[in-house]
This record gives structure tokens, C-alpha cells and sequence, in this order.
């Protein structure tokens, strides 16, 4: 028998998530963005993927470290679903419930562009696991900062050693890139495109004239 998908009883809270490939910006972002959210009296959790919860952050270690032995594409699609179903379990529904906002450093949309883009899983499959872990939830705001792969790939080497996916040729980032940018026109009315190769300044003129938007319709 098929296991229920999350129960969302009583959901208030708006679900943002923030998307790119490496090195675009998200986190230098995230703060900024907790910011116009909380200056727009709401409560906002700040939270990731994979991790969030210290099971799915023991998950991310797993996934991004680089072994020897590799990892299949398998198993490395299951894992971010495992860690994806704790961390909505345990942080993304509570808070979504109790009327809080969450912002999330990636969602089930990077799953689509790495392991579909990058890794050549299908949609269809990938759609099932969405299905079975998350039921009818999707974000209501998907920020998609966007960056020529090689651009990003710099900004990231200068921070730190290459984790497991950060060691991948650059026509795998390629893939990535182009798979967001097709779920961006796939759903226009939650999508947001910004221009990550702007100075930071004006990425967050962009980032919250989008958030303005966003407040208006609430
Ligand atoms: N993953 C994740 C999957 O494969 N499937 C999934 O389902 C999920 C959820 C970890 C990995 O997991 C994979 C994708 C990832 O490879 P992560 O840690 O979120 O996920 O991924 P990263 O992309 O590695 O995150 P990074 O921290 O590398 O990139 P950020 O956060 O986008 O970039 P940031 O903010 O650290 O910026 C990088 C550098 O650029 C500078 C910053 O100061 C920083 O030095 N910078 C700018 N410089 C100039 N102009 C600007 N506008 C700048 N903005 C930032």
C-alpha cells in the first residue's frame, strides 16, 4: 500500500525557496531576504536542502562528501528525498502550520535540475517521489538567481575545497543551469528569474522589487 502523503491541515504560511546552481548567490541572499520578509511583519524560518533537521543534515554529509566509491544516481535521488521527508515532517509543515513563512536554500526544483538536468533522471520518476513525500505542497515564490555556469563555478571555488557535486565538469552545471531555466517557463506564475551576474547591490534591488510583488498579492 502506497504511504499517505503529508497531511496539510491548516497551512497559513507562505513557502519561499531560493534555486540556482553553484556559486549564484543563495546564501550571501538569505539573510537579506529573512529581512523583507520579517520588515513585512511576518515570522520567517530560514532553513536548507538537503538538511534542515540534524537527521537530513547527517544525510547532506553523506551526500556531499566525496568518496572513492562514487554513489549512484539512484540513490543519490533517494537520499535527497529521504532527507527532504524529515525535514518537512520536522521544520517545513509545523512552521507552514503555526502560520510562520519559510524560506528554504533549495527545494524539490534543484532535485528536478541535478539529478534530472544533471544526472539524466526523469521527470516522470522524480514526480512520483514529489508525490509520495510532499503530497500537493509547493513553494508560492521559487527565486531562481541565475549565473553563467562559468561565473558561478569561480565564486564558489574562492570559498572553499570542491564538495562531491561541486567536482563535476562544467557541462553537467550547464545542464543544471538549462533545466532551471525550462522549470522557470514550465511555471511562470511561481518562478522569478534574477540576474545573479549583477553587482550584489543590484541582485537585491531585483530580489526585493520581486518580494514587493510577492506582498501585493497577499
Ligand atoms: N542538491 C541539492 C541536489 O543535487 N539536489 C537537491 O535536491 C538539493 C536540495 C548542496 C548541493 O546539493 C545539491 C546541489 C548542491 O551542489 P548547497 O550547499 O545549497 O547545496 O549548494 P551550493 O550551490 O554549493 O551553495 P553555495 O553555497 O556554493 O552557493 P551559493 O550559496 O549560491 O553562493 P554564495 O552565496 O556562497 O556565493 C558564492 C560567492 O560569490 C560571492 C559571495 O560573496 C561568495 O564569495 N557573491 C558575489 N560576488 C559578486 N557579485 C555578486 N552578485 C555575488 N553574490 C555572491
Amino acid at each position: 500500500m502506497a504511504p499517505s502523503p503529508p497531511h496539510i491541515t491548516a497551512r497559513r504560511g507562505k513557502f519561499i525557496t531560493l534555486e540556482g546552481a553553484e556559486g549564484v548567490g543563495k546564501t550571501t541572499n538569505r539573510e537579506f531576504i529573512r529581512r523583507c520578509i520579517e520588515m513585512s511583519g511576518h515570522t520567517v524560518i530560514v532553513t536548507r536542502e538537503p538538511g534542515g533537521t540534524p537527521l537530513a543534515e547527517q544525510i547532506r554529509g553523506l551526500l556531499l562528501e566525496r568518496r572513492e566509491d562514487g554513489m549512484s544516481s539512484d540513490t543519490e535521488l533517494l537520499l535527497m528525498f529521504a532527507a527532504r521527508a524529515e525535514h518537512l515532517a520536522r521544520v517545513i509543515l509545523p512552521a507552514l502550520e503555526a502560520g510562520a513563512w519559510v524560506l528554504c536554500d533549495r527545494f524539490t526544483d534543484a532535485t528536478y535540475a541535478y539529478q534530472g538536468g544533471g544526472r539524466g533522471i526523469s521527470s516522470e520518476r522524480i514526480a512520483t517521489l514529489e508525490e509520495w513525500v510532499q503530497g500537493a505542497l509547493r513553494p508560492d515564490l521559487t527565486l531562481l538567481l541565475d549565473l553563467p555556469v562559468a561565473e558561478g563555478l569561480q565564486r564558489a571555488g574562492q570559498r572553499s575545497a570542491p564538495d562531491r557535486f561541486e567536482s563535476e565538469q562544467a557541462a553537467f552545471f550547464e545542464r543544471v543551469r538549462l533545466a532551471y531555466l525550462a522549470l522557470a517557463q514550465q511555471h511562470p506564475a511561481r518562478y522569478r528569474v534574477i540576474d545573479a551576474a549583477q553587482p550584489l547591490e543590484d541582485v537585491q534591488k531585483n530580489i526585493q522589487t520581486v518580494l514587493t510583488d510577492f506582498f501585493a498579492t497577499l
